[in-house]
């Protein structure tokens, strides 16, 4: 049985202000901030945590966050380079269903969803200032009905590879499959997922999502702006830290501009 393996699959660039990734703090002015999907090649399957945003999503309802992506940082364009396709993945995980974190799920149309059953509660019921940060529901066109149909909007078109997602809800903290751990880090949205990831050569990597955007925001116990629940969040930063010292694992943060050139990306990977 050959080792897990893990890549990290650049998704392009989004713009926001300051004092959003720095709530409270700034300084303010424009930060350009990477997203990336992480896919793992694990002995039951191809597991992708989070999947990034859609370009035309954020064109047409977020155009002030400037995305960059080119073909390659897409879902398909970024598998392709490591000569695998959208069919071939089991397994997609949500650490939570924010735009930039579920734009390219449509494109997995094989694969088991995976996420916190508080998250999936949430695409449907959530506050009105998360409404910018659940807009993109393009992995469900259930979901995507249901609402529109509430706004009284027409419903928007599906997707083009129309197909009913197969979820498995979690809750708590558990290991998933051996050695692929997801812990429980609400605060930024209700049903929030961290996850850890052992390898046979190296530390185990923690990938933060959302409950924590970038080192520095870390070393400040900083959070961005976008939190249903500030109290929360700053908990979950408490524990990733201990999660971090009592596996030796390494952080992996959701939006750093800084450490994201220090991240081996695909086609290299991490085992
Ligand atoms: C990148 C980004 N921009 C806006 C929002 C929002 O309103 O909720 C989450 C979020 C983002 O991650
Ligand atoms: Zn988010
Ligand atoms: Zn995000």
């Amino acid at each position: 049985m050959s080792d897990t393996k893990v890549y990290l699959l650049d998704g392009g660039t989004l713009v926001i202000d300051g004092f959003h990734a720095f709530w409270n703090r700034g300084p303010g002015g424009e930060l350009r901030f990477p997203c990336y999907a992480v896919l793992i090649e694990h002995a039951d399957g191809l597991y992708i945590f989070d999947t990034g945003y859609d370009h035309a999503h954020v064109m047409d309802v977020l155009p002030f966050e400037k995305p960059l992506q080119t073909p390659e940082q897409t879902i398909p364009g970024a598998l392709a380079k490591i000569g695998k396709k959208p069919s071939d993945i089991n397994y997609v995980i949500n650490s939570h269903y924010h735009f930039d974190h579920c734009g390219g799920n449509k494109y997995l149309t094989e694969a088991c969803t995976v996420c916190h059953s508080k998250e999936l509660e949430a695409c449907e019921c959530f506050q009105p200032f998360e409404a910018l940060g659940y807009s993109d529901l393009s992995f469900d066109s259930d979901l995507e009905a249901k609402r529109d149909a509430k706004a009284g909007k027409t419903p928007a078109e599906p997707p083009l590879d129309i197909y009913t997602p197969k979820y498995e809800t979690v809750t708590g903290d558990q290991e998933i499959a051996k050695g692929l751990w997801l812990f429980e880090t609400p605060g930024h949205t209700a049903g929030h997922y961290s996850l850890m990831v052992e390898l046979a050569n190296r530390r185990p990597m923690l990938f933060t999502a959302d409950a924590c955007y970038s080192q520095k925001n870390m070393d400040l116990m900083c959070i961005s702006s976008f939190h249903l629940d500030p109290v929360a969040s700053l908990q979950s930063m408490v524990k990733l830290k201990e999660i971090a010292e009592k596996h030796d694992a390494e952080m992996f943060y959701s939006h750093d501009p800084d450490s994201f050139g220090s991240y081996l990306q695909a086609p290299g990977f991490y085992s």
